[in-house]
């Protein structure tokens, strides 16, 4: 498979990077992020996973050395208790607001950077094929405006065989591509739609960010190492663009909410921040609430009402 283009931190400079997103619809940046910074994130989350049993005894935490007997991913139960304990760490939800991210962000989106609220920790034993997310484009998750961003960030060096995602150079440029969802858990395009560019690929380490646009496809690589997999995405856009409110909020029926995400934090500085922001809903509020009594089949209808309650 053909190597990821990549830049230096030290030479990302406006014209580089918009001209990156624009031929390729990805740009790798080494040493974004400060190794210190990610350390910490993976730090919290590796006790949880050691706590959970997930890790083998007898090695560091750090090491992600996997226990074969706990592997477990979306939407097992045993998977979801201890993905919530990650997703509550403060640690978490720090990282995508890093100032080095944010600067990158803003030359990409504008000013008005809106960081997506709700990060995705992946965290993905090795040898289950069931656990390898498939080729998508991020726009068929996120609606709202395609002119959104994803960062990609390994909590560790992640060589090609630990699984690191994957991306079809130049995809962007064709659109969206339909992805099949019939009796799948999470949507995907199917592997007989042809498409347009080169998958790339690569090793990509600790403090190096995958940026990449709504509609690049992409895909991660099987995590054929003894090690979780663990890495962080998270969303950017101008927070004058459409927005997808259930980006904000908890739908499903699991009972999370803000409030239990945030009770074990030291800080309110990221609390709730983006609250205050002019945001432009698509579906607006009016459009949510008819579709929470009109939309089919009654579940859909109580998500909706699950979103609207969210966001009053
Ligand atoms: O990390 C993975 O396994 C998948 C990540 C992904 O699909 C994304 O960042 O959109």
């Amino acid at each position: 498979m053909k190597s990821f283009h990549e830049i230096q931190a030290r030479d990302l400079n406006t014209p580089v990077l918009q001209n990156e997103i624009d031929t390729k619809g990805y740009v790798l940046v080494r040493n974004l992020l400060p190794r210190e910074d990610i350390s910490r994130a993976l730090n919290a989350i590796t006790q949880v996973l050691s706590a959970a049993g997930w890790l083998l005894p007898g090695y560091d935490p750090l090491e992600r050395m996997a226990n074969p007997d706990a592997a477990c991913g979306d939407p097992d139960p045993a998977f979801k208790s201890t993905y919530q304990t990650v997703f509550n760490l403060e640690s978490f939800h720090a990282l995508p607001h890093h100032p080095a991210l944010q600067s990158a962000m803003k030359v990409l989106v504008g000013d008005r950077v809106l960081v997506h609220p709700k990060p995705i920790g992946r965290l993905i034993f090795p040898n289950c094929e069931r656990l390898t997310v498939h080729a998508h484009q991020d726009y068929r998750f996120m609606g709202g405006d395609p002119e959104c961003f994803t960062a990609w960030i390994p909590l560790h060096d992640c060589p090609i065989h630990a699984g690191p995602l994957r991306v079809v150079e130049g995809s962007h440029r064709a659109g969206y591509v339909q992805h099949a969802d019939e009796n799948l858990h999470v949507p995907e395009i199917s592997s007989d739609t042809v498409l347009e560019g080169d998958w790339v690929s690569g090793q990509i380490n600790a403090g190096d960010v995958l940026i990449f646009h709504s509609l690049t496809v992409h895909a991660a690589s099987p995590n054929l190492s003894d090690r979780l997999r663990i890495s962080l995405d998270c969303r950017f856009q101008d927070y004058w663009r459409a927005l997808n409110p259930a980006n904000l909020v908890f739908s499903g029926e699991s009972g999370k909410s803000w409030e239990k995400t945030y009770a074990g934090w030291q800080s309110d500085e990221l609390k709730y921040y983006w609250r205050g922001l002019p945001l432009a809903f698509q579906p607006s509020k009016a459009e949510i609430e008819q579709l929470s009594q009109t939309a089919e089949p009654p579940e859909k209808r109580a998500r909706y009402a699950r979103m609207l309650r969210q966001l009053d």
